[in-house]
């Protein structure tokens, strides 16, 4: 196992190289450059920078994060194929510096989606992220992203880019009528022509899954159960076309059991990465993003990483979201603080399995 880290370079991460390279264990980050629009190139310069400055620190970059796929692609335009040559030439370039895993996700519009992004939880004190429905009611998608953006301490949350915003009430009207159908039919054009260039270049496509795991706003949505990631998986069938097992976002869904998905993922050899958080349920639709500790949430991460040493004892892990606390005021769901604890306690329960064996 790979233990990693999330961060968002230095102009938009206050948490100094230094201090992650301080976490027990953390060998690497999961890379992203947040300020490219879905669609763009990126810069090949600024890619080789951004390499040379996290190796500098003492870590690896192997795992690439939101190389975001444009809205022409899932609506299936005849604009896309220009899109996918960009996406394609963003992969050539990233794996021409060492990056061997792409993390994207395939959500129509709207990226990751929570309610507050900062609500004290009463038990302890500390601030997390939470969901509930119900907030959703009598709220437009525009005054959601708005609220979204205005409680983000200031920083622009990756899939909530203003600039992104600005038309979406045409994109959402392009999408009226779409269906879940037609939305994996443009995922499969995605692979068939994305994975043989990541085969040639020992890259894997790891689709993360939607977050949460249920429709938003009538928009469809294709990555939210295991029967879900198992019917992507068939769409391509190639060691390229791969998956980032995010625990919190398919977890957000009671009815999916993790350790079992893992298990079934992990033996196919499809289980690029993970993403390891916990969260715990408030009621229907209606969760808050809590410590790792199995005891704090409703999740079993225990299970979830004796799935995932049993059958794919190399992934690449990294601690997810983590709570506001110690006075912390930084990235929701991206302190240091947290997520660090979070890794001791994944650590530890990796080493406990390990000696075990
Ligand atoms: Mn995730």
């Amino acid at each position: 196992m790979k233990m990693t880290f999330r961060w968002f370079g230095e102009k938009s991460d206050p948490i100094p190289l230094a201090y992650i390279r301080q976490i027990p264990g953390c060998t690497g980050l999961m890379g992203v450059l947040d300020h490219y629009a879905a669609g763009e190139v990126w810069d090949e310069d600024e890619i080789r920078d951004y390499v040379r400055l996290v190796n500098a620190a003492g870590l690896e970059v192997k795992v690439i994060e939101s190389v975001n796929v444009h809205e022409e692609i899932k609506l299936g335009s005849p604009e896309r194929d220009r899109y996918i040559d960009n996406y394609i030439m963003t992969v050539r370039r990233l794996a021409g510096h060492g990056v061997d895993t792409i993390i994207y996700n395939f959500m129509p519009v709207f990226d990751w989606l929570r309610t507050d992004l900062n609500r004290r939880i009463p038990e302890d004190g500390s601030f997390s992220m939470y969901y509930d429905e119900a907030e959703l009611a009598g709220l437009t998608p525009q005054q959601l992203a708005v609220r979204t953006n205005g409680s983000a301490n200031g920083y622009s949350l990756p899939g909530w880019e203003p600039e992104r915003l600005e038309q979406l009430n045409q994109i959402l009207d392009r999408y009226r009528g779409f269906t879940v159908d037609d939305l994996r039919g443009s995922l499969r054009y995605f692979l068939d022509a994305v994975c043989p260039v990541c085969e040639e270049l020992g890259v894997r496509l790891a689709i993360h899954p939607d977050d949460p795991a249920w429709p938003l706003f009538g928009l469809p949505r294709l990555a939210r159960s295991g029967d879900d990631l198992n019917r992507i998986l068939a769409l391509h069938d190639s060691p390229a076309n791969a998956v980032c097992f995010c625990t919190g976002s398919l977890g957000s869904d009671p009815a999916n059991d993790l350790p079992a998905i893992a298990a079934e993922l992990g033996k196919k050899n499809r289980i690029a990465c993970a993403h390891i958080r916990n969260l715990k349920y408030l009621g229907y639709h209606r969760f808050r993003e809590c410590s790792h500790l199995s005891a704090d949430g409703s999740l079993d991460l225990f299970g979830v990483l004796a799935a995932l040493h049993d059958t794919c004892p190399d992934v690449t892990i990294r601690p997810d979201h983590g709570r506001a606390i110690w006075g912390e005021k930084g990235r929701p769901g991206y302190g240091l603080y947290d997520r660090a604890l979070g890794i001791a306690y994944i650590n530890g329960i990796w080493e406990a399995l390990s000696r075990k064996d």
